[in-house]
């Protein structure tokens, strides 16, 4: 019989690639969707037909044992967050609630209704914080955001309920990963959306925060897989999952510039009220042991990630240029 499989988080960047990717090897998938006025199913808007979307929210242990219930999933993926590491300052209790305690809530609610389900946590390296790189799965955890402290509880929560009732319970410590599908929030795609205006002539300038930071940047399509390979394995672990390359936000900028043929110095400045009150300034992952059990590693490097993003970012806005320019006409 088919596998079935609960995604919370379904219609973030790292759902949307999930549901895909279990569509294709047969899985019936289900997503937890929050209430919202207005809808915001943009991601998974190709999928309608093939998922089923169930109402629920990681603040209401009610609506997620419901959901259990409804979908009697062999897996839960369990990727919903306030995944936005700057707004976890402006709203740390709210962060808190969603990141550490939603994952209390929903390891509570797949206890009390079936404990066979297979559990999968979507840890961060941010968890990390200021520790040193090479990070692997020994290296000690120093958060430096309500974010990164966040994760770190639903990261001792998940295993705790592996130790404490034996549940097949797993931790994903995963590294930055992008897409075009990534929220325009964050780095990579603030910076591939910008440099596709810039170059389309519909912006001028950019502005960034901090360019020193490093970051160890990868395919989300890639990270997905792996997320998948941890529930398949004979016993619950947990995996760091990484490229083992790191690029500083500079880099990152230039890579992207010169994609389009221009040079980033002529229109990047930086704006001091974009750092953060505490920074992550080294992060590069070892997924050696990731290598080692689930034989995973990355198909997509830096520079082809990149290109990725401002192509369908220039893509996107001609698109849009041409749809406008068609109804003035
Ligand atoms: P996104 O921000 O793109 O997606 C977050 C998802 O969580 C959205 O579907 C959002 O729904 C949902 N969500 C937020 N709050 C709630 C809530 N209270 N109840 C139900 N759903 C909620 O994140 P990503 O896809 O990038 O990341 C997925 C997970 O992986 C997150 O937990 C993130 O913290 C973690 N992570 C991400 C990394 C990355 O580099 N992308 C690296 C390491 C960890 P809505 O659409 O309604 O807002
Ligand atoms: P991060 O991602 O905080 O690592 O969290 P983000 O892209 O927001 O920042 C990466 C680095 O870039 C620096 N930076 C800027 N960041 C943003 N967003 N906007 C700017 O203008 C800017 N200028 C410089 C930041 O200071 C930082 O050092 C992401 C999220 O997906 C988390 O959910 C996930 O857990 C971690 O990655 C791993």
């Amino acid at each position: 019989m088919a596998k079935s499989a609960l995604i919370t988080g379904i219609t973030g960047q790292d759902g949307s690639y999930l549901a895909e990717f279990l569509l294709s090897r047969g899985y019936k998938v289900y997503g937890l969707v929050r209430r919202s006025s207005s809808i915001n199913n943009e991601r998974i808007s190709h999928l309608t037909g093939d998922i089923t979307l169930l109402p629920g929210d990681l603040l209401d242990q009610t609506s997620l044992a419901s959901a259990i219930r409804q979908s009697q999933p062999d897996e839960v993926y369990n990727l919903a967050a306030q995944s936005f590491v700057a707004t976890s300052w402006n709203q740390p209790e709210l962060t808190g609630q969603f990141t550490a305690l939603g994952v209390t809530r929903l390891l509570e609610a797949i206890r009390t209704e079936n404990p066979k389900i297979r559990f999968y946590q979507a840890s961060s390296s941010e968890m990390f914080g200021s520790t040193p790189p090479p990070q692997n799965e020994q290296t000690p955890f120093h958060p430096r955001s309500p974010y990164g402290v966040s994760k770190l509880y639903g990261h001792f929560a998940t295993i705790n309920y592996r130790e404490s009732y034996g549940m097949f319970a797993c931790s994903g410590i995963l590294f930055n990963h992008e897409s075009p599908r990534r929220g325009l929030e964050f780095v990579t795609r603030k910076v591939s959306d910008a440099v596709a205006q810039i170059k389309l002539g519909l912006l001028d300038k950019m502005t960034i925060g901090n360019l020193d930071a490093r970051r160890d940047w990868g395919f989300a399509g890639d990270y997905v897989r792996a997320m998948w390979m941890m529930l398949q394995q004979d016993r619950p672990d947990d995996y760091v999952i990484a490229t083992g390359v790191s690029k500083s936000v500079r880099e990152l900028v230039d890579t992207a510039f010169r994609v389009v043929d221009l040079d980033y110095r002529d229109y990047v400045t930086v704006d001091p009220s974009l750092l953060r009150p505490a920074e992550v300034d080294y992060l590069c992952g070892d997924s050696s042991y990731a290598k080692e059990k689930l034989n995973w590693s990355p198909d997509t490097d830096f520079e082809q990630l990149v290109q990725m993003m401002v192509e369908e970012d220039l893509e996107r806005h001609r698109r849009h240029s041409y749809a406008r320019e068609a109804g003035v006409r």
